[in-house]
């Protein structure tokens, strides 16, 4: 889906001419900007899409206090601003200086940029304490047709917390993706979690099939929108630093600047038994 904006009118000093270095004159900005506005969608807010009312108010205060001679650098500079709000993938930029040229209605320079793939490794640890031997599984079957599963870490069969609930089943797999991590949280993990017929209980610990939870994203820290990166819980929680530290022993955990490897120190194994006939079959099937 994209977002359009049309005709925007802005005074800047623009051209070559020894008037046009002194005099502002006016450009019309039309700007197209592609993004995943699905989040938006889902929740109907403001919060949760690339306001164009945002948009149109940087750009107008760029274009006021710039100083090109070329509308081309005037249109790349346009983009490079639009492009810093991380959610935008795609933008096209045309600066119309109409007027400019004798016998022709307009003259405009369109440019169009695209924001490098930016890859992050992301980890997800999977949490079930409801039949979790088929729930685990059907969880990461259904997250290898949605994401690119890198590694699996070994599967533990831990005491739940608080101990009065039945045992879990706990792992955490790492991905490799370039997948907004709001996406991530509500359109992938969040529908997986719903399709294994996971009901939120009123208690933050009533026994699920299945938790899937988004604990690290590259080197983000962000608090926002229901989405806390790094997880606070990565510290806490055994189940959870044991079998990321096994996927990749030299992680520091950005915001914190904290090596997993001094955090793991802490915990003891003792309390988790590792599955290992378990994690091998499911590594096979899915592959890696
Ligand atoms: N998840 C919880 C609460 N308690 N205990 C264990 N052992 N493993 C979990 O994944 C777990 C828990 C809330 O998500
Ligand atoms: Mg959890
Ligand atoms: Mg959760």
């Amino acid at each position: 889906m994209k977002i359009i904006i049309e005709d925007l009118r802005v005074s800047t000093i623009i051209g070559v001419n020894p008037d046009e270095r002194i005099n502002k004159q006016e450009v019309s900005i039309d700007i197209h900007i592609w993004s995943d506005l699905s989040e938006g969608i889902r929740s109907d807010s403001i919060e949760n899409t690339v306001d164009y009312k945002i948009i149109k108010k940087e750009i107008i205060s760029y274009v006021e206090n710039s100083s090109f001679n070329l509308l081309e650098t005037l249109a790349y500079k346009i983009g490079k601003v639009i492009l810093q709000d991380n959610r935008i993938r795609k933008v096209k930029v045309k600066v119309n200086k109409p007027g400019a040229l004798t016998y022709a209605k307009n003259v405009a320079v369109e440019v169009t940029l695209k924001r490098r793939n930016n890859l992050a490794k992301a980890y997800i640890a999977i949490g079930s304490n409801i039949d979790p031997e088929t729930n685990v599984k059907k969880a990461l079957l259904i997250l290898k047709n949605r994401m690119r599963i890198t590694k699996l870490s070994t599967v533990y069969l831990t005491k739940a917390i608080p101990p009065t609930q039945p045992d879990y089943y706990n792992c955490v797999v790492e991905t490799i993706t370039n997948l907004d991590p709001v996406h991530i949280k509500f359109e992938i993990l969040r529908k997986i979690e719903e399709e294994l017929g996971r009901v939120r209980g009123i208690d933050k610990y009533s026994p699920r099939t299945i938790d899937l939870d988004l604990v690290l994203y590259g080197n983000l820290v962000i608090n926002k929108n229901d989405l806390i990166l790094p997880d606070p819980e990565i510290e806490k929680r055994a189940f959870i630093a044991i079998p990321m530290y096994e996927l990749n022993n030299d992680l520091v955990i950005p915001g914190l600047n904290k090596a997993l490897k001094e955090i793991v120190k802490k915990f003891t194994k003792n309390e988790m038994i590792p599955l290992e006939d378990y994690t091998y079959k499911l590594k096979r099937e899915l592959g890696i």
